[in-house]
């Protein structure tokens, strides 16, 4: 049994600690607040395949090929497991922190949606969708085509964004400031001819699939609460002849670097 006199100073102890505690959280609290006006968190969501890494890896001006000690904590294999960070800086110091998290893989996939819609939320989703044109994982042990049809992988998008849309909801009504999502169409360069079509199926009142989802989405949320943009990019494209030609890629790319600047108050 414990001491009345031991219990004593534990609890006294407790006190200075909590107070002391108390006032140094106070700092990393004003210095977050300014990480993230300078530095807003940006998570990047879809569906495995879809080209996530390497537009956030565009996006934050790294080639995917590239590697030094910064990106140790990085794959560059399709359907990466874990959670892919990339700091974009400018010499304004500002720039994006960007949460690429994992499309599959169930334990660490609820975990990096835990963290990035809840534990520390990020300020605007980037959730990427490929028309259909998502790269099959090779999953290991595994053997024959992994080739899905194109229903059948928009059908698997759709799946996948239901559970995105569902913590984007809830994180939106936890708080007072608005929060952005851009939906980007990416891998433009293989329906270079259905690119209109392809944003008009992935926008709010379409009346298409995922157009309904994101209707449900923002009804849930709340109209202010939430803005929604859908862009079209590309983060590799053909040579000069092709339909999508890198500097076509490029411009894309441009306006979508653009959108979230504006999101983010950078410009
Ligand atoms: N044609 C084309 N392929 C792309 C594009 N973006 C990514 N890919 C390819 O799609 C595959 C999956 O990309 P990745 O970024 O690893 O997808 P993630 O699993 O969502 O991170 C890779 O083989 C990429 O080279 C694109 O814009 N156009
Ligand atoms: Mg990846």
């Amino acid at each position: 049994m414990q001491s009345p006199l031991r219990h004593g100073r534990a609890a006294i102890g407790t006190t200075i600690a909590g107070g002391a505690l108390a006032a140094l959280s106070q700092a990393p609290e004003r210095a977050s607040r300014l990480l993230r006006h300078r530095y807003p968190t940006v998570a990047v969501t879809g569906m495995t395949g879809v080209g996530k890494t390497r537009l956030a890896d565009r996006l934050s001006r790294r080639a995917s090929s590239q590697s030094s000690s910064s990106t140790a904590s990085s794959t560059t294999d399709v359907g990466s497991a874990t959670m892919e960070r990339r700091t974009r800086r400018n010499a304004r110091l500002r720039g994006y922190r960007f949460r690429v998290v994992p499309g599959e893989n169930a334990a660490t996939r609820l975990g990096a949606l835990d963290e990035v819609f809840h534990d520390e939320p990020v300020d605007g989703v980037l959730h990427v969708v490929a028309n259909g044109h998502a790269t099959p994982r090779r999953t290991a042990g595994t053997t024959g085509a992994a080739d899905a049809s194109r229903e059948e992988q928009l059908a698997a998008e759709l799946e996948d964004w239901s559970i995105t849309a569902h913590r984007i909801a809830s994180m939106a009504v936890r708080r007072e400031r608005p929060t952005w999502l851009v939906v980007a169409v990416t891998k433009a360069d293989l329906f270079a001819d259905d690119v209109d079509a392809a944003v008009h199926y992935y926008s709010p009142g379409s009346g298409s699939p995922f157009g309904d989802k994101l209707d449900e989405l923002r009804a849930l949320a709340g109209g202010a609460k939430l803005s929604i943009d859908v862009l079209p990019v590309c983060s590799q494209g053909g040579d000069k002849r092709s339909a999508m030609p890198e500097k076509a890629c490029t411009d894309l790319l441009g306006r979508l670097e653009l959108r979230i600047a504006q999101l983010c108050g950078h410009v």
